[in-house]
């Protein structure tokens, strides 16, 4: 769909690691014989250490307890699929960006903690719709880092993208503004802001950042949208991170990276059950095709194999 493909089997590699992990814990788990308080406890416990968080792993129990409940569930055999409804209703993955590229121009305000995998996922997403001819632009305000305007002036230098830059330590939204003009003459489809990493508890910061969101909204002409970028080996911090965040931007979608390389992808579920935020794309690798769109059917398949 749109340039980035769902359902890869990059993808499907790239969740081997959350895969074995959840497949150790739950493989015979569901071959307990009664339904009791120890079962609910255990099943509990299993959920709270598996990364999705204590407050997620209450709501998933409670859950799974009322539909026990109300379709009268005897036996444990009969809870595993209980649990991927249940879980299923919890993962969302709107696609929002999608939609709203095909018919809008856009500018993606693209916002996370350092190393959080920004620069890369944006010259991802970047790669994606310029290959199916949207007309794309790239912004460094990240004047902060020293070697951050370079790198994602390397990256337009290979993906053939314009980017429009300052001189390091300049002020970021000075360049956000200049760029969204000249997108507007230009006629972009879609404008991709790199922001500089940032603590979400550095107040000056966060500051800043509200005022890059405010003047990304200057242009009428152009839907804002923000992505958090989470680095799924953050694992419960990242909610924390996005709670800080949601603070001072709308955050509109998540870009949850670097899936390939831990076992902690569970926290999709908390991103999504405790924050409300949809996950749209992951990160399957450093390379720029390491990209797709979040499937929860296929996650759900692969955490929770029959
Ligand atoms: N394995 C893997 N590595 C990734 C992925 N996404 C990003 N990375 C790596 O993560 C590191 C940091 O990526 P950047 O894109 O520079 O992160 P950033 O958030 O822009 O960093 P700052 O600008 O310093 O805040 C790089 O080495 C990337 O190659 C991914 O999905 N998988
Ligand atoms: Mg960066």
């Amino acid at each position: 769909m749109f340039g980035i493909k769902k359902n890869s089997s990059k993808n499907k590699e790239s969740l081997e690691k959350t895969k074995s992990f959840w497949n150790n814990k739950f493989g015979n788990f569901f071959s307990k014989s009664e339904i009791n308080d120890d079962f609910w406890y255990d099943f509990e416990e299993m959920l709270i250490t598996s990364d999705i968080g204590v407050k997620t792993a209450f709501k998933v129990i409670e859950k799974i307890k009322e539909l026990t409940k109300t379709n009268n569930i005897k036996t444990i055999l009969e809870i595993k699929p209980v649990m991927r409804k249940v879980l299923s209703e919890m993962l969302t993955s709107e696609d929002i960006l999608y939609k709203n590229l095909d018919q809008n121009k856009t500018i993606l305000l693209v916002v996370g903690v350092n190393g959080a995998g920004k620069t890369t996922s944006i010259a991802k997403i970047a790669n994606s719709y310029s290959k199916i001819n949207k007309k794309v632009m790239l912004v460094a305000a990240d004047t902060f880092r020293a070697g951050a305007i370079d790198q994602l002036k390397i990256w337009g230098e290979r993906l053939s993208l314009p980017v429009i830059h300052n001189k390091p330590s300049s002020d970021p939204g000075a360049v956000v503004y200049d760029a969204i003009n000249s997108a507007y003459s230009k006629n972009v489809d879609l404008l991709i802001v790199d922001t500089a990493g940032r603590l979400h508890t550095t107040h000056n910061l966060m500051e800043e950042l509200r005022k890059i969101y405010n003047i990304c909204n200057t242009n009428q002409s152009y839907t804002v949208k923000v992505i958090l970028v989470l680095d799924s080996n953050t694992g419960q911090n990242g909610i924390t991170q996005a709670e800080n965040f949601k603070k001072v931007v709308k955050c509109d979608g998540v870009f949850l990276t670097k899936l390939d390389g831990t076992a902690k992808g569970g926290i999709a579920i908390s991103i999504s059950a405790e924050l409300n935020i949809p996950i749209l794309f992951v990160g399957t690798g450093e390379k720029i095709d390491d990209i797709s769109i979040f499937d929860k059917d296929l996650f759900l398949s692969q955490i929770l194999k029959d």
